[in-house]
């Protein structure tokens, strides 16, 4: 499978919910740069792009919005909208994401420094690589 939904623990009582992401047993990878994402409107497609070597947590931290992750064989649809789940997006997937909603934040906890030469931002040259 090119990505999998991981289920945080939340601890949480009358005064809210908290959830921790540390290395290790948590988290399949090292992360090395968390960024963040807001203010996008409904119909506009982000993303369209694949990654060499860069995997990623995608956490609709507020609000909610669509993943639509191909691996050049298949196409799915993942609906995020809770901040206690996580999208772990694998290397080498093309991803768009689009139907924000208009409180959407979206933040994304990635395992590489921000690195254009990582991107391949070519649909053919992403099916050629298959
Ligand atoms: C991804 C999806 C989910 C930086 O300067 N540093 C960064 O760490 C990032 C992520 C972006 N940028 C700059 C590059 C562009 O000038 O911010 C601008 C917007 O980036 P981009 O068009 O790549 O944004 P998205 O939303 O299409 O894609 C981003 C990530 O780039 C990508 O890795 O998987 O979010």
């Amino acid at each position: 499978m090119h990505y999998e939904i991981l289920k945080f623990s939340v601890k949480g009582d009358h005064s809210g919910s908290l959830v921790a992401l540390e290395k290790g047993a948590d988290f399949p990878f090292e992360i090395n740069r968390v960024y963040y994402i807001w203010g996008t409107e409904k119909n506009i497609v982000r993303g369209r792009h694949a990654h060499k070597k860069l995997e990623q947590v995608v956490v609709c931290t507020a609000g909610s919005c669509d993943f639509i992750l191909d691996n050049g064989a298949q196409k799915e649809t993942i609906h995020l909208s809770s901040p206690s789940e996580g999208l772990h997006i694998k290397q080498n997937v093309w991803r768009e994401f689009t139907n924000f909603s208009t409180d959407c934040v979206v933040m994304v906890l990635a395992s590489e420094h921000y690195n254009e030469t990582d991107y391949i931002r070519d649909y053919d040259e992403f099916l050629k690589g298959k």
